[in-house]
């Protein structure tokens, strides 16, 4: 309907074009067409995704920054970003990592004695009500620091960072349980439990995976780590994963590769990783049924390692919280379907899409039916006995996304296509050539039990020849598909220049209740309450105490007050600023020069700074955002007074 709407719409304006130039010019859209070389798929492309002034987009993309270690928030269909939320990286303009707060919340990401300022994020996850993105929480993961972040979609904010020396790095991380219990978070490459050293050649004894289940706690907005544990895994590279819905709710998924555990070894008369960790057919899917493991951890049946609660590999075996099932060689993506009853698992060295029944895995599991156990007594499930069918896509499948039409949609990496296909009878209906190399996909609530349809984004590693040239380290692409038809369309592309994002999820953008302003006046956004220093207008002062000297400060357009700080060399000060603006978009920055002082204040929000007056020396301070008329004036000296 939408889609036969633009069709008319199109032609009309074309029509209107070519006949009396309805712009004034001669001509007019069909000049403006001639003169760009504009098709007429251009135009209706142009059209899906113009965007008015002031016009709102329908999704909201929330995407992994990658190598950024930021979260960006983009708008479907303008493909607009819209922020982009600090979280594992300082971030300037949020001041994020400057002040107190953040600074302190970046630290408590610290593993050991090593300060982390970067992240490799890979996938975000929505928190989710009875399997629907609810739009209250926002998670992502570290892959190179095994770490998990959550984001407060109240105001866009990272709220905590948590990470466990259980493992030493992740990757199929994070996601949800369809109610938010946990968020999931899965070691890649094996290592020592715990941290610590073991030589390699005991790769197969000692190096071990894990999978770690971070209890989530909505009303605190908090993952609790008391509440959280994690199960012991064997030496394999834990890769994607998805929850149990519907169907299969209570149960995890989670791919596997290098069942061979190849450990390299290149200038050591090895095969190098890649093709020692190719020899096998098969590598192993982990079923894990979370629900009974919850009951074991509640049992005591845990040993603690690095702090976790853990259930050791053969306690994990002997209850029955862990199944292998084979498949197909160097797995990558696993993705449940809507309904809960299949799991779709892509090979990238396997030119299938393999669809699993929850069913007949189900019946096998209760039935005690197994073909073997791995070399660490884990019971195999016969992979004919567990699938339903194989849709055969292409060279190099990756991940797969749903719509509200029956139909999959499966990046398919080396081809550089998106295939969309039919769940009922596995058949590939059409494939959409994207620019290039393809990795993952999302699709409108791709991930939930009521997918929306419409869109796909086909978020591309290589842009090669699609922008202009910007020296050898090029954008990423993400292109957004128009899937409402009876064709894709490929609409947009979008160069991404801050990282490699992996995966996104597409929520509807009237999920999203963010508040505008922080009320009342002095709110800390970490806690969501009125911050112990809050300073009130008319209660500036400066206090001089035993750890140092204390300035409240207030800001509102267009000064500081106090707008002069008079302080002692060597002292400490301690600067407690409150923004006391109600009116929407009244920010204000602050920054004093050469002392790496920089914060952003929203309307309402308070921010602690505290620094080390060093050598005597006037330093401006001043307003960091063009926030009035006036907004060059809004400013004043730190004095550091000789001793
Ligand atoms: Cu395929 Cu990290 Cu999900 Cu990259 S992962 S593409
Ligand atoms: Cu406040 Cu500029």
């Amino acid at each position: 309907m939408k889609a036969r709407i633009l069709a008319i719409a199109v032609a009309g304006i074309l029509l209107a074009a070519s006949g009396c130039g309805q712009d004034g010019s001669n001509g007019g859209l069909l000049n403006l067409m001639n003169a760009r070389g504009l098709s007429e798929a251009d135009v209706s492309a142009a059209l899906k995704t113009y965007t008015p002034t002031g016009g709102r987009d329908d999704y909201l993309l929330f995407a992994s920054g990658g190598h950024s270690g930021q979260v960006m928030v983009i708008g479907v269909p303008s493909m607009r970003i819209l922020k982009v939320i600090g979280v594992f990286t300082p971030e300037p303009w949020q001041g994020y990592g400057y002040g107190d707060q953040t600074n302190a919340l970046l630290s408590s990401g610290d593993r050991g004695d090593t300060e982390l300022r970067w992240a490799d994020t890979h996938h975000p996850a929505l928190s989710e009500t009875k399997g629907d993105y609810d739009g209250e929480y926002l998670f992502i993961n570290d892959k190179a620091n095994a770490r998990v972040a959550v984001i407060s979609l109240k105001d866009f904010v990272t709220q905590q960072i948590v990470t466990s020396r259980l493992i030493e790095s992740d990757h199929g991380a994070t996601f949800v349980t369809p109610n938010t219990e946990y968020v999931v978070e899965p070691s890649q490459y094996p290592a020592p439990l715990g941290g610590g050293y073991a030589p390699i050649e005991q790769f197969n004894e000692k190096y071990r995976g894990a999978v770690i289940f971070w209890k989530f706690d909505r009303e605190k907005g908090r993952i609790v780590e008391a509440q959280s544990w994690a199960m012991e895994l064997p030496p394999y590279m834990q890769d994607l994963t998805d929850a149990g819905k519907l169907a299969s709710d209570g149960w995890v998924f989670i791919n596997s590769f290098n069942t061979e555990r190849a450990w390299g070894g290149t200038l050591e008369g090895n095969p190098p990783m890649e093709s020692g960790a190719s020899q096998n057919d098969m590598d192993y899917m982990h079923i894990i049924n979370w629900r009974s493991a919850e009951k074991v951890v509640a049992a005591g049946k845990t040993e603690r390692i690095a702090g976790m609660r853990v259930i050791r590999l053969q306690t994990a075996i002997d209850e029955g919280l862990l199944y292998f099932v084979p498949e197909p060689k160097s797995p990558h993506g696993v993705d449940v379907t809507p309904d809960g009853k299949e799991m779709v698992v892509s090979g990238k060295l396997d030119t299938h899409a393999t669809v699993y029944s929850w069913a007949k895995v189900k019946a096998l599991i209760d039935a005690g039916k197994f073909v073997g156990k791995d070399p660490y007594g884990v019971p195999i499930l016969s992979f004919e006995d567990s699938i339903r069918g194989q849709a055969e896509i292409g060279l190099g499948p990756l991940h797969t996304q749903y719509d509200n039409k029956g139909f999959a949609y499966t990046s398919v990496f080396l081809e550089s296509k998106v295939a969309k296909w039919r769940l009922s009878d596995l058949q590939v209906i059409e494939k959409i050539p994207v620019h290039y190399n393809v990795g993952h996909l999302v699709a409108a609530e791709g991930d939930t039990v009521s997918p929306d349809g419409g869109y796909v984004v086909a978020m591309n590693k290589w842009a090669i020849d699609r922008f202009n040239n910007v020296g050898p380290l090029l954008p990423q692409n993400f292109q957004l598909i128009d899937t409402s038809g009876e064709a894709m369309q490929l609409l947009y592309d979008m160069p991404i220049p801050i990282g490699e994002p992996h995966y996104a999820q597409m929520i509807k953008a009237d999920k999203l209740k963010s508040i505008e302003v922080y009320t009342p006046i002095g709110i800390d956004p970490l806690t969501h309450k009125v911050a112990k220093n809050a300073v009130q207008a008319g209660q500036e002062r400066i206090e001089r105490r035993a750890d140092g000297v204390h300035v409240y400060m207030t800001a509102v357009r267009s000064h500081f007050t106090p707008d002069i700080v008079r302080v002692k060399e060597g002292e400490h000060v301690h600067l407690h600023l409150t923004n006391v603006e109600q009116a929407k978009d009244a920010t204000h920055g602050f920054a004093i020069g050469s002392k790496n002082i920089n914060v952003s204040i929203e309307p309402g929000e308070h921010a602690d700074l505290h620094f080390i007056a060093g050598k005597p020396g006037v330093y401006p301070l001043y307003c960091t955002e063009f926030c009035s008329a006036l907004h060059l004036e809004m400013a004043g000296y730190l004095l550091v007074e000789p001793r």
